[in-house]
């Protein structure tokens, strides 16, 4: 279904489910990846039938960051502009993952590292298999934080534990980035998949509109005033009262039964 082998794309029962396809290079970012990788995004805003989103890696690792091969300073004129690469690559695909008004979820299977973990850590769920890590390799090569993540661990875990990790490029384990409050919940590995998609078909076959106007409140929280949320909350309610399945919601309590959300 994909117009490119580095993501795989399948579209069922309303989960757009993306699957990172670099597995000899534990899925690190090429060119190619990289705008294909925002293509899905996009589609998954463009699209009504896709109600969630599942991003997970082929192979052993979730993603090892940018391929370094790529930014190889021996292959180079001169020092990079790795501002550019950011701002044309990395950037774009992040601000529609925090942009989309639907639930993306992560599932990381395996090491994330660099800009890699990052990626995981900007989706709105994160599963990670027990045997996963979170590495910022970042300082390991005389870089700083991107895609995200000097934003994501100072919010997530506050400023000493978000520097602990970015200084020493120490890696996290899942049950310990659980504990700590970075991902939403640390599984055996051989469940992850299952529990992931459990969870994407769940949100699918959710109010939709609903869902997203949740994540957008509580993203909305993270520089809000107590007052200016309060308008937020207040925007978004009135706008989730007037879908479809608000009204199903309701209806279905009294009648007792379970609702049927159309994502209307
Ligand atoms: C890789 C990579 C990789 C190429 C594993 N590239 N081949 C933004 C702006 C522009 C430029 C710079 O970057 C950024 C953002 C970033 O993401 S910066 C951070 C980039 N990522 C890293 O520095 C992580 C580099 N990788 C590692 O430290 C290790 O591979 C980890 C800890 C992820 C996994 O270690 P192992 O499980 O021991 O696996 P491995 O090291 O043996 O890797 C397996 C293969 O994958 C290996 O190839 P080989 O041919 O020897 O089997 C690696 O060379 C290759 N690989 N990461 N980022």
């Amino acid at each position: 279904m994909s117009d490119s082998d580095s993501i795989l794309l399948t579209l069922s029962e309303g989960v757009l489910e993306i699957t990172l396809n670099r597995p000899e290079r534990l899925n690190a970012f090429n060119d190619e990846m990289h705008l294909a990788l925002r293509a899905a995004f996009q589609r998954a805003h463009d699209e009504a039938e896709v109600r969630c989103v599942l991003l997970t890696g082929a192979g052993r690792g979730f993603c090892a960051g940018q391929d370094l091969g790529d930014r190889d300073p021996r292959k180079m004129d001169g020092p990079p502009d790795l501002g550019h690469t950011l701002e044309t690559f990395y950037n774009p695909t992040l601000r529609l993952i925090r942009a989309l008004e639907k639930p993306v979820i992560a599932a990381v299977n395996g090491v994330a590292a660099g800009a890699g973990a990052n990626i995981a850590l900007a989706c709105d769920i994160v599963f990670a298999a027990k045997s996963a890590r979170f590495i910022q390799a970042f300082s390991k090569i005389g870089l700083s934080p991107d895609a995200g993540g000097s934003w994501s661990l100072s919010r997530l875990l506050g400023e000493a534990r978000a520097k602990g990790l970015a200084l020493t490029a120490e890696p996290l384990g899942a049950e310990q980035a659980e504990a700590w409050g970075l991902i939403w919940k640390a599984v055996e590995d051989a469940e992850l998949m299952a529990v992931a998609r459990a969870q994407a078909a769940t949100f699918a076959s959710g109010p939709t509109r609903g869902l997203g106007l949740t994540k957008m409140s509580i993203q909305a929280a993270a520089t809000n005033s107590f007052d200016a949320q309060l308008d937020v909350e207040r925007d978004n309610q009135r706008i989730a009262g007037r879908s479809e399945d608000y009204a199903e919601g309701v209806i279905a309590f009294f009648d007792k039964r379970t609702p049927e959300f159309k994502g209307k």
